[in-house]
């Protein structure tokens, strides 16, 4: 039996902006509300590959190699509660172009290899909390976390001691 991973393609939040993100939802979200998600953790997810063999990743890690995209910034200004997933998350009223580009890219290179891609529209999204299956009550808008991206990155998922690891394995800059 060969050797699987489960692997993501991502862009990870800055570590500053990491760090004032898990104050302000504290702040804004009871211990009731869900399960928060570790700083280090905080993405948004571009493409999910799940469960693949070595050889295929290298492949699509190949590929991503190849991309050639402008580097773009984004505002999470927005916030929304997915009861049936259990997710509360932070995105964006405007998905800059940049991005929803790279992330067609990349889930049609993972189609093409064999990764199921979900059928619902892509919706860019930095999952805050987990386990929120209850109503939960949203922060007001008017907050902004403006953010430049300028590479992405591809991550391994793993469970292990009652905990959600996330390694970063490959990162290509986007262009500037
Ligand atoms: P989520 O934050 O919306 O739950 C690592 O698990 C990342 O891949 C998470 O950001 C998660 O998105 C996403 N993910 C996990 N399973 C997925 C699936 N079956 N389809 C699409 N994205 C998935």
């Amino acid at each position: 039996m060969s050797d699987t991973r489960r692997l993501f393609f991502a862009l990870p939040i800055p570590p500053k902006t990491q760090r004032a993100l898990v104050k302000w939802r504290a702040d804004q979200f009871s211990a009731e509300a869900g399960r928060p998600i570790a700083a280090a953790n905080l993405h948004i997810t571009l493409a999910f590959l799940g469960d693949i063999s070595e050889q295929k990743s290298q492949a699509l890690q190949n590929m991503a190699a190849r991309i050639k995209q402008p580097a773009f910034s984004l505002d999470l200004d927005d916030a929304g509660h997915w009861p049936g997933a259990g997710v509360v998350w932070l995105g964006t009223r405007r998905a800059p172009r940049g991005l929803l580009q790279l992330a067609e890219l990349l889930r049609s290179q993972a189609a093409r290899s064999g990764c199921y891609q979900s059928p619902l529209p892509f919706h860019p999204h930095v999952t805050l909390l987990r386990g929120a299956t209850k109503a939960v009550s949203l922060p007001p808008s008017g907050f902004h976390w403006p953010i430049d991206f300028e590479y992405f990155a591809l991550y391994s998922s793993e469970f292990r001691r009652g905990r959600t690891r996330y390694e970063q394995i490959a990162a290509w800059p986007l262009i500037t």
